[in-house]
């Protein structure tokens, strides 16, 4: 099967892309510590991807307060700063693109990683089911604490921050995480979000957050360096929503009229049925491109792009068995095995060797 359309060129806004295989964002806790800041181990990890057309960062916290996991890395302190710029120009040397996904994960935290062992924040105080990953093990999550009305004017303000730094950094463009079970998209769905003020209820009023936030990145960056990831019919992290269909319909229809990049959507994720969802529904209301993600091959991508219904593809795990991915596409060659156990912490093992192809020699 030819791959041609997978291998042509693209402009995601103002963002130029060489093909349209996209390393999707990985976290995989091996940040430097103490400080959360990256190194050359992760200089050496991002460089060794830098033939995917764009790279989106690992899920990054744009504050002390969206810290959720252990090791993860953040773009609040000049450390930080001065680790990220090393990781951006290792990939622009070699010809690719790279943005940085701004988190802030919300209730997915816990009082023994809030700097002032504060609760955990989120919409509303419930609980989600399961265990935080802390410096210090495993540990049940807690019942977060709602925010108050006037303090989102702060997280809005967080992921402002955030963008501004990702551009001290040298990165191409920004993606906000609206997806898989963190703030924003605790803020979006209504198992999380039972508010009574403007931000919980209706659909209009439980996007606002997510659209507040993307308004004040896109001034920092111009809307065609922006992207969003969301994850409509997501249900990791104790996720639910009453009608999906409704609510992402609605949020990407605001979203569209501000040009964004790009919308980056997890189709699939950990198991959780998007039966019943119409995925073509939320790419015929958006304006600009459509990224798609979620357990595409090489072939399903090739058509997805050819039948219209994306405009680029991204590839997680794929990517962190297979540095050199889209030249193993491109030769059908085999894929490396993904190493489950090295997935997140630890060191160069399951990290930086994994095997590139042999180079043919004639
Ligand atoms: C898996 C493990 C830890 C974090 C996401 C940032 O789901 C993540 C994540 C995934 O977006």
């Amino acid at each position: 099967m030819s791959l041609s359309t997978l291998f042509s060129l693209i402009k995601l806004g103002d963002i130029e892309l060489k093909h349209r295989v996209v390393m999707a964002p990985l976290t995989r806790s091996r940040s430097a510590q103490p400080g959360d800041y990256p190194h050359e181990l992760n200089v050496e990890y991002y460089s060794q991807r830098a033939s995917a057309a764009l790279i989106i960062s690992e899920a990054t916290q744009v504050s002390p307060q969206a810290k959720g996991y252990a090791f993860t890395p953040g773009i609040h302190s000049e450390q930080q700063i001065a680790g990220w710029k090393k990781i951006t120009d290792a990939v622009h040397a070699k010809g690719s693109k790279i943005v940085l996904q701004l988190w802030h994960v919300g209730r997915i935290s816990h009082s023994v990683i809030q700097q002032d062992g504060s609760l955990p924040v989120a919409p509303s105080a419930i609980a989600a089911e399961g265990q935080a990953f802390t410096e210090q093990g495993f540990l049940d999550f807690e019942t977060p604490r709602a925010l108050e009305t006037e303090e989102l004017a702060s997280i809005v303000e967080q992921f402002k921050q955030g963008a501004i730094n990702a551009k001290k950094a040298g990165f191409d463009g920004v993606e906000i995480h609206a997806a898989n079970g963190y703030l924003l998209d605790q803020f979006l769905k209504d198992g999380t979000n039972q508010r009574d003020d403007i931000y919980g209820g209706s659909i209009e009023n439980r996007a606002r957050l997510s659209l507040e936030v993307t308004q004040a990145v896109a001034e920092v960056w111009g809307a065609g360096r922006v992207g969003i990831r969301i994850s409509p019919t997501g249900t990791f992290n104790s996720m639910s929503e009453s009608n999906p269909q409704a609510l992402f319909n609605y949020l990407v229809e605001q979203l569209s009229p501000m040009k964004l990049a790009y919308l980056h959507v997890v189709e699939n994720f950990a198991g959780a049925s998007s039966e019943g969802f119409d995925f073509s529904q939320l790419r015929s209301r958006f304006a600009g491109a459509y990224m798609a993600n979620g357990g595409y091959s090489a072939k399903s991508a090739e058509q997805a792009i050819a039948e219209d219904n994306a405009d680029v593809v991204s590839f997680g795990s794929p990517f962190i068995a297979n540095p050199d991915l889209p030249e193993r596409f491109k030769q059908d060659a085999e894929l490396n095995e993904l190493d489950q156990d090295t997935l997140y912490g630890g060191d160069a093992k399951g990290y930086t060797d994994y095997p590139f192809l042999m180079s043919v020699s004639s």
